[in-house]
């Protein structure tokens, strides 16, 4: 196969736009599907400030080494979950990543927020890994409402947004399927959430984050329940494998014809929102799930150690 642009071999085969790529033409890819995802979602300009949430995997190194190529106000920032084995080795990934590249970046540790997640695991009765979603998220909004960010971009891919689209629609959950999308808008007590990367695969991100040299935490985390999610995602790759360009038709059928009408009704029916007594998260439990989960978390350690 030739590349699509310069008509020099290709190395990567894109079925889905009936095109392929040579190595020095596939990152022009990427950079236009990014282009085009931020400028007609009308997800930021070059006059905000971005805070971009890094993981360390391929998704969200990607993400904020093509912001910052296109010349946007980005900052990192990492959460150490404070697993053994494993959130050291995310965390040097991510802090050698923005040294290399020269970018900001900031750390949020756990342990000094008094939730590290393996005390969560051990004092909670709740699967581990809605629980530590559930705090990630939290603090990723804290952090960038404090530092007064315009927005908060996440490396989710379309594989990511499919699969997530696909659990809701099973279960018909009405308030997850209106809060779904590439943009977020800022609301009271909630930054503007964005996902640059949702026109592109995880194939093609994986691609992007090779070619560019980008040395990523693959590592699977030591909690992870091999959740849903992934036989989600294996059954849209049989999909898509079978009728290229399917999985992109579906989350944009979903935006233009399906949210609307679930936002709909969740502004008729959704419950009003106070900011949490403890922090000031908005919530409509006077303690928000967070500093519920923490005063959990407290409360069993000093059962156990007898404090
Ligand atoms: S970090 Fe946290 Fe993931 Fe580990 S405990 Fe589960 S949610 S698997 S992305
Ligand atoms: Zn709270």
């Amino acid at each position: 196969m030739k590349c699509s642009r310069c008509k020099q071999l290709a190395c990567v085969s894109l079925p889905s736009h009936n095109s392929g790529f040579c190595a020095e033409c596939y990152p022009l890819f990427f950079t236009r599907q990014v282009e085009t995802a931020i400028r007609r979602e009308k997800m930021f300009t070059r006059e905000e400030r971005i805070l971009v949430a890094l993981s360390g995997g391929k998704d969200s190194l990607s993400l904020m080494l093509e912001l910052a190529l296109q010349g946007y106000a980005v900052t990192g920032l990492h959460i150490d979950l404070g697993i053994p084995g494993s959130s050291e080795k995310a965390r040097a990934k991510v802090e050698t990543f923005c040294a290399a590249h020269g970018l900001k970046i900031q750390v949020l540790e756990m342990e000094k927020e008094g939730l590290p997640i393996p005390d969560v695991k051990a004092h909670v009765n709740r699967p581990v890994c809605s629980v530590c979603g559930r705090i990630k998220r939290h603090h990723f909004n804290r952090v960038a409402l404090e530092g007064g960010y315009d927005a908060l971009a996440t490396g989710h891919n379309l594989d990511d947004e499919v699969a997530r689209l696909f659990a809701n629609t099973l279960r018909w959950d009405t308030a997850y399927l209106s809060d779904q999308g590439p943009v977020l808008p800022a609301r009271e007590g909630f930054v503007r959430k964005v996902k640059p990367l949702f026109r592109l695969s995880e194939f093609e991100t994986a691609n992007y984050a090779f070619l560019k040299g980008i040395e990523i935490h693959s590592d699977p985390c030591p909690y992870a329940s091999g959740a849903s999610f992934t036989g989600h995602k294996e059954l849209w790759g049989e999909l898509e494998h079978r009728s290229p360009g399917q999985k992109f038709q579906f989350y944009q059928g979903f935006l233009k014809n399906g949210k609307p009408a679930f936002a709909a009704r969740e502004k008729e029916i959704g419950e009003p929102l106070a900011p949490c007594c403890e922090c000031g998260s908005p919530t409509s439990a006077g303690t928000c799930s967070v500093c519920r989960i923490k005063a959990a978390v407290r409360e069993s350690k000093a059962k156990t150690t007898g404090a």
